[in-house]
């Protein structure tokens, strides 16, 4: 039996270890909401017969979501879309002279049948937290946890809402720098 510490929920995947830390923040929210989380630097270009058989072996395994993140010639979520019907989520990476146009366009531009769920350009956070909530759907304590995160932005939103109308509300005859009127 897999020891929950070693149960993994979500595996994320990047072509190269130079898109590491623009997908920290996908495994860090997810380990925030309390699943667990593999990644791998596998590419479809590079090494697509042990990608193709980590894709397989973790859906027997059991993972619920894959997160894909690739720059340029994003192949990557498409070729691991191909290999399981778990969801897949894309994460273009802004990686080469086209800033992310081109990886984004190489991974929403899926075929039907093949569905790959495409995040903004360099928004590995959105993907953490889609998996979560897709996973969420069948597990209510969860669900609870992404409510409590969704809670919390919410909060700090209106904290600063309430901040920037303390300091920037004119007083009668003031202009909002603090400067008198004229
Ligand atoms: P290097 O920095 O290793 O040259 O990689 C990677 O995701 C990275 O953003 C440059 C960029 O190439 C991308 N790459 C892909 C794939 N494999 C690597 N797009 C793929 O399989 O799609």
């Amino acid at each position: 039996m897999t020891d929950a510490k070693d149960r993994v929920d979500v595996a994320i995947m990047m072509g190269s270890k130079s898109d590491l830390d623009g997908m920290r923040p996908a495994a860090a929210v997810l380990q925030t909401l309390g699943l667990g989380v593999e990644v791998r630097v596998l590419s479809a270009h590079r090494t697509p017969e042990e990608a193709a058989a980590f894709v397989r072996e973790s859906t027997a395994r059991g993972v619920k979501v894959f997160i894909c993140g690739a720059g340029g010639a994003a192949h990557l979520a498409g070729a691991v879309a191909a290999h399981t019907t778990r969801p897949v989520i894309g994460v273009p990476i802004n990686a080469s002279a086209l800033c992310g146009l081109d990886s984004l366009l190489a991974t929403v531009m899926m075929p039907a049948g093949m569905p790959v769920a495409t995040v903004a350009i360099g928004c590995a956070e959105n993907a953490g937290l889609l998996a979560a909530q897709i996973i969420a759907v069948g597990d209510a304590a969860l669900a609870e946890r992404v409510d409590a995160e969704r809670g919390a932005r919410r909060r700090k939103v209106l904290e600063s809402d309430a901040a920037v109308r303390a300091e920037l509300r004119p007083g009668p005859g003031e202009k909002i720098d603090g400067k008198r009127g004229a």
